[in-house]
């Protein structure tokens, strides 16, 4: 029975690595099928290098940089957000999970910010089974750039038990010779790709040309690897060196298995691996950014023990997606155009001064559009007027056409929507996502069922851009 400790071990890595369910205390609690959680968001000073002078001033959810959730899809679960934060407000958004809108975690938008020494309870039943995460969704320039984020992944979808599941989640850090961290927005970065960290990490460790996080995994097995870029800026080409690896779900929704050459994962996006170890014991499996000239190291699998002799037949498709399949002859199409914004503004002089100009979500300068509509700068308190209005349970085409010189990851809340064609990529496999990667020039039509009412945010998650403009509002009514 060689199997069973393996996955153990395996999966008792990955939650010890960076907290995992110790960290959160995961309780039935309510219902016997019902997930507890407390997530405490607070600040506290830590090294994320053995050598910093000084440690870091970090933001995150339970003291642990990228906890990782686990639930069963169709449980309920019930977060209830404790702030301890001194003198800013947060929300938690479920980014990806299809959820009622007053659970969506937008301030403002869907509710009111959660304030220092408040709680937020929320409650859903994650209708999708696979691999997410969450982070707040107001001045997230700073606060996810201090680390507050996590994984979440939704169980349910494996036909049968893979020998190892880990989690890579990738994110770079802005951390200064001394310690400190900063700057999370700059002009320079605003107007081009982003402000990058200059600390690159892999599940809280660093990674650099000699080293990697390594992790021990079976031999002639089956690992499922969820790789996931929670970084503000950056964008990756996942490959794997050493193993045969089948892309199983781009963003939590599976994917007939195909073959890995290389997946563009924009910040926000994730793609699940069905990787095939080696059957000789030692051998090693890397996990590679191509986006590079010359591939960086990200992760290494180190192979132990006896082959579980899982061969070379293709894995088995993951179950789902539970999700409506649009009817495209029905479907109305909706434009949205991708650009700089028409006038580059400041905001007004009575809003400048305030701190990080955020108690409103304010945007410091705003540069980026979508349909030429900018973000307005007084804030998510004051809303503008929806991108578009969907009618609930009609199908719709949305034609995205990105016009500037940069790359966007544009998503939507509340729903997921299935990539059809790329004007930039012939090859791109039809598949779904929540956050879908545009390359300058390039232009994608993506179809979705708009069927989960009301006002969802529909932005680049470039974090930089989204807080100067490139951010709407897409209402389902
Ligand atoms: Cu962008």
């Amino acid at each position: 029975m060689p199997i069973a400790p393996f996955t153990r071990r395996a999966l008792l890595n990955s939650a010890l690595a960076f907290g995992g369910l110790a960290a959160f205390g995961v309780r039935p609690a309510v219902g016997e099928r019902t997930t507890s959680v407390r997530l405490v968001a607070a600040e506290i000073r830590r090294k994320l290098l053995a050598n910093q002078p000084r440690p870091s001033l970090l933001r995150l959810y339970n003291d642990t940089v990228l906890p990782v959730l686990r639930v069963r899809r169709g449980d309920p679960v019930e977060v209830t957000l404790e702030n301890r934060f001194k003198d800013e407000h947060t929300t938690v958004h479920w980014h990806g999970l299809r959820i009622p809108n007053a659970m969506d975690g937008v301030p403002y938008i869907t509710q009111p910010p959660v304030e220092p020494g408040e709680r937020f309870t929320y409650r859903f039943e994650p209708p999708d089974a696979g691999t997410f995460f969450f982070h707040p969704h107001c001045h997230t320039v700073e606060q996810l750039g201090r680390g507050l984020a996590g994984v979440l992944i939704v169980e349910g979808d494996a036909p049968r038990p893979f020998d190892a599941d880990l989690s890579l989640a990738y994110k770079d850090w802005c951390l200064n010779d001394d310690g400190t961290l900063g700057p999370f927005l700059t002009l320079r970065g605003a107007i081009h790709a982003g402000t990058f960290g200059s600390l690159k990490t892999v599940n809280g460790k660093p990674v650099t040309d000699m080293h990697r996080p390594t992790y021990e995994v079976p031999a002639g097995a089956d690992v499922r690897l969820r790789v996931l870029n929670l970084d503000n800026t950056r964008l990756l080409g996942v490959g794997v060196r050493g193993a045969t690896a089948w892309m199983i779900a781009t963003d939590g929704m599976p994917l007939a298995p195909r073959e890995l050459k290389n997946w563009y994962l924009g910040p926000a996006m994730r793609v699940d691996l069905a990787v095939r170890t080696p059957d000789k014991e030692g051998a090693v499996v890397d996990v590679v950014n191509q986006w590079a000239s010359t591939p960086l190291p990200l992760a290494r699998l180190k192979v132990v023990g006896p082959s579980l002799g899982r061969g070379t037949a293709e894995p088995p498709a993951l179950a789902g997606p539970f999700l409506p399949e649009p009817v495209l002859a029905d479907a109305q199409v909706v434009r949205m155009v991708f650009s700089t914004a028409p006038r580059p503004s400041e905001p007004p002089p009575e809003l400048a001064g305030l701190p990080f100009a955020d108690s409103l979500c304010l945007a410091p300068k705003t540069l980026w559009a979508i349909n030429g509509q900018t973000w307005p700068q007084e804030g998510h308190a004051h809303p503008p007027a929806p991108l578009a209005v969907l009618k609930r349970g009609r199908s719709y085409v949305l034609d995205l056409e990105n016009i500037s010189k940069q790359s966007h990851p544009i998503h939507l809340h509340g729903h997921s929507f299935k990539v059809l064609s790329s004007s930039a990529d012939p090859d791109l496999p039809v598949h779904w996502a929540d956050t879908t990667l545009l390359a300058p020039g390039e232009r994608r039509r993506v179809a979705l069922v708009a069927d989960n009412p009301g006002d969802w945010m529909f932005h680049c998650h470039i974090i930089e851009h989204q807080e100067t403009g490139m951010m709407g509002i897409v209402r389902v009514a």
